[in-house]
């Protein structure tokens, strides 16, 4: 699963992930400072997995972890092939979600695309570029389906009905996420591997004397994605401050935050967000030896997860012994969570869901 961050050149896309992956990718004055995209391996933070550590002092604590890749900058006409253009494009292409950054600070030792710091023309260039490429692959897709549907494939023309639709959407300036389909036309959609469909979030990166107010910048794009996008998330951060805390270790980043008046580092902010966008389900397995976070995709059933500890496991898979982590935790051990009448045993049709703590028994 990966998550591409995304945004116009210079807007600080390589300075976060830089702090995010803990790494030194170039992050330097110039616009396409970026080509190739970098990669890096993230670990999720998650409060459930460190209290069930607490609770069984196992000798290893794993959480999941998410990709993040840092992909060259775009610019208006990107769809046309200005800048990096189609390369930048079929980059996104192959991210789970996308992670836009915008410039909200003002520095003049650094470049601007367009000479002028406006986070809103800014947001507007990239989803315009995107929506067109959208169009691009809707238009040819549209013209083949035609041609099959007169040649007698009518099973094509209700996914040509939802095309047409789509591309109404498009022209108006909207994301295809924002397009009103019904359930069956949503899953014809999700065929067509379009950029705006994919989940998002906006990063404002502001300067860093105002990481912890509101700044007219920030303002005037939380007022315009209320509008545009209301339901992404949209997080306030400076690239710059991030990428100082992330040299640090653990202690010195805790007490640089306290001076700084911060409660939690904005980057753990940022990757749970990230990982809430790609609509995954998490399930932990407990005991002596380790304690761990899994991530499937929703409507996973038992034995599949199992498969992801271990193949025998899902091929031996008798029953799941299902606890929710909340619940265990309440109840502060595996046998009072029994006794409370907590655990539940659960069958090869049972559906992971969110916080379960699962034991699972096999026999091969
Ligand atoms: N003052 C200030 N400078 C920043 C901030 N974020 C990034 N920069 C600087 O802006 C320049 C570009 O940052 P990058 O992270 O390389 O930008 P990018 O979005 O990856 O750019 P491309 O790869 O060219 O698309 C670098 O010199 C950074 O140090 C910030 O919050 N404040
Ligand atoms: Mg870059």
């Amino acid at each position: 699963m990966k998550i591409g961050i995304i945004g116009l050149p210079n807007a600080g896309k390589s300075t976060l992930f830089n702090a995010l992956t803990k790494s030194s990718a170039p992050a330097e004055n110039f616009p396409f400072c970026t080509i190739e995209p970098n990669r890096g391996v993230v670990k999720v933070p998650d409060e459930r997995v460190s209290l069930l550590s607490k609770m069984y002092q196992p000798k290893k604590t794993t959480y999941t972890a998410v990709n993040f890749v840092d992909i060259a900058g775009l610019v208006k006409n990107a769809s046309k092939g200005e800048g990096l253009g189609n390369l930048f494009l079929s980059h996104i292409r192959q991210m789970n979600a996308c992670a836009h950054v915008i410039r909200c600070y003002k520095d003049e030792n650094v470049a601007h695309v367009l000479d002028k710091i406006d986070p809103v023309e800014d947001i507007e260039i990239v989803h315009y570029e995107l929506i067109l490429a959208d169009v691009d692959v809707l238009e040819r897709r549209i013209l083949k389906t035609q041609k099959a549907v007169k040649s007698g494939d009518k099973a094509q023309s209700e996914s040509l009905s939802v095309m047409e639709k789509l591309k109404e959407c498009l022209l108006e300036g909207k994301m295809a996420s924002k397009c009103a389909l019904t359930e069956e036309e949503q899953k014809t959609a999700d065929t067509l591997d379009l950029l705006t469909l994919k989940p998002f979030m906006y990063i404002a990166n502001v300067a860093e004397d105002e990481a912890h107010i509101d700044s007219e910048l920030f303002v005037k794009l939380r007022d315009y994605l209320k509008e545009y996008d209301p339901d992404a998330p949209i997080m306030k951060i400076s690239a710059k401050i991030e990428q100082e805390l992330a040299a640090f270790d653990d202690e010195e980043r805790e007490s640089y935050l306290k001076e700084l008046g911060f409660d939690s580092p904005g980057l753990d902010k940022i990757i749970s967000a990230g990982y809430q966008l790609l609509n995954l389900v998490t399930f932990f397995t407990v005991g002596e030896d380790e304690v761990r976070a899994w991530t499937v995709t929703k409507g996973t059933k038992a034995p599949k997860a199992a498969g992801k500890i271990h193949s025998d496991i899902e091929r031996g898979f008798i029953r799941a012994e299902v606890t929710d982590v909340e619940k265990l935790l309440e109840a502060g051990s595996e046998a009072k969570a029994r006794e409370m009448g907590y655990t539940r045993i659960e069958g090869k049709d049972y559906i992971i869901q969110d916080g379960d703590v699962i034991y699972f028994r096999f026999n091969v």
